[in-house]
């Protein structure tokens, strides 16, 4: 890029009242979490291609995303899954964590791949299977305390196959049952996030099944409660941007496992299918952000991005900072709607000029800004060019 090429850019931006400053300040504050499970071999049901650069150890899984955060300047922290990062010691864990300059974020309780969780875990009609997924869950809020990490982020593969198969009542009861428990162990500063996917692995009824779902359960469990919008949780041609807005209104929405899907929960690379979508979720985002409500602007301050992906024939490290340059990308975007002018359009009653006032921003080519605030942060220009020109490219491609 060429300073000609910023200064035109700027100049089209202050022409229409975007100070770019203040774009770049909010941009250096975006973070983005990636996850442990990204960097280790992972695959479909049909088959797990063995990746020789793939990280095997919960060390290596913090090493490789400290990898992503040194060239992308946007990845602090990394979300782990128990047991998959099953280790002898949590607190040698986050001083490694630490060492790196990096830390641990979300735990991700793991209630789907135990014998006994065939018919359910919080669920499940046997009440001692139903303690063995509640200690689980207790375990984790140990291991956040440890780890420092202020947010546990639940997924239940639970719900049923067959109608009649199970009481969908009782289990709606012993998932708050549950919960509960777990909502008592947080200490004041954790949250509990709650997943909600409509299908897979059970395809007649899933216990939470929708936002709505997680949404009540997070409204009777407590303020530390909120939802968690996996991207590729919803059924064809949702409008999930919509539900950010509603959540966000009703100060619940806690985070975002970021994916792309086309139509399954296909955890493809974020951004790569529909990037529209996403550049429409940061819009209610960046819309909330400026809400006259100081709980609506806190809600908006504490939301967790984080990416829930699963890298079955692509580079894994490559992959991730594909991800997470996707999202800066359509963050920035968003940050160039005029929203006075989308309000103005609204007020008139404009349709069309108020869907041109969104629209517009993410027409602009933002890679003159992009690499601009790398620059000012220190970074490579190309992050992805970087990487794979790096010795660390290099060293893990003669791990396995
Ligand atoms: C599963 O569909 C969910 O998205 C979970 O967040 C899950 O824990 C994650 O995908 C790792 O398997
Ligand atoms: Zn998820
Ligand atoms: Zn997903
Ligand atoms: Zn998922």
């Amino acid at each position: 890029m060429t300073d000609k090429e910023y200064a035109l850019f700027e100049e089209r931006q202050q022409a229409r009242g975007i100070d770019l400053n203040t774009v770049k300040e909010k941009m250096k504050s975006l973070k983005i979490e990636t996850p442990s499970w990204g960097f280790g071999d992972s695959g479909t049901r049909f088959k797990v291609f063995k990746n020789r650069a793939a990280a095997r150890t919960p060390y290596e899984k913090l090493e490789d995303a400290t990898e992503v955060h040194r060239l992308t300047g946007l990845c602090p922290s990394v979300a782990i899954h128990i047991p998959w990062d099953k280790t002898d010691s949590y607190e040698k864990l986050r001083r490694h964590a630490e060492s790196l300059g990096i830390s641990i974020g979300a735990i991700n309780p793991n209630l789907f791949q135990d014998e006994e969780y065939m018919l359910g875990s919080v669920t499940n009609a046997n009440a001692a299977i139903r303690r063995k997924a509640t200690d689980h869950l207790l375990e984790c809020v140990d291991i956040a305390k440890i780890t420092g990490s202020r947010d546990v982020s639940l997924w239940f593969a639970d719900g049923t196959n067959y109608p009649g198969q199970g009481d969908i009542r009782a289990r709606k009861g012993w998932m708050q049952e549950s919960l509960a428990e777990m909502y008592k162990a947080m200490s004041p500063e954790m949250r509990m996030l709650i997943e909600y996917k409509f299908f897979e692995p059970a395809f007649y009824h899933t216990d939470l099944a929708d936002w709505g779902m997680a949404f009540n359960l997070a409204n009777k469990l407590g303020p530390q409660a909120e939802v968690l919008v996996d991207t590729g949780h919803h059924a064809q041609g949702t409008n999930v941007e919509h539900i950010v807005a509603y959540l966000i209104d009703e100060c619940r929405l806690g985070g975002f496992h970021f994916n792309s899907r086309k139509y399954a929960d296909d955890d493809l690379i974020v951004g790569a299918i529909n990037p529209y979508e996403l550049f429409l979720i940061f819009y209610q985002i960046i819309d909330a952000s400026a809400d006259a409500n100081p709980a609506i602007r806190d809600t908006v301050n504490k939301i967790a991005y984080m990416i829930d992906q699963s890298h079955n024939i692509e580079p894994k490290i490559e992959a991730a900072i594909r991800s997470v340059l996707n999202v800066q990308t359509q963050y920035a975007k968003a940050l160039l709607i005029d929203l006075e002018e989308v309000r103005e359009a609204q007020e008139r009653q404009d349709v069309l000029g108020a869907e041109a006032a969104v629209r517009k921003a993410f027409e602009f080519d933002v890679a003159p800004l992009l690499e601009s605030l790398r620059e000012e942060q220190g970074l490579a220009p190309n992050p992805m060019e970087a990487y794979k020109s790096s010795s660390y490219a290099k060293r893990v491609g003669e791990r396995g």
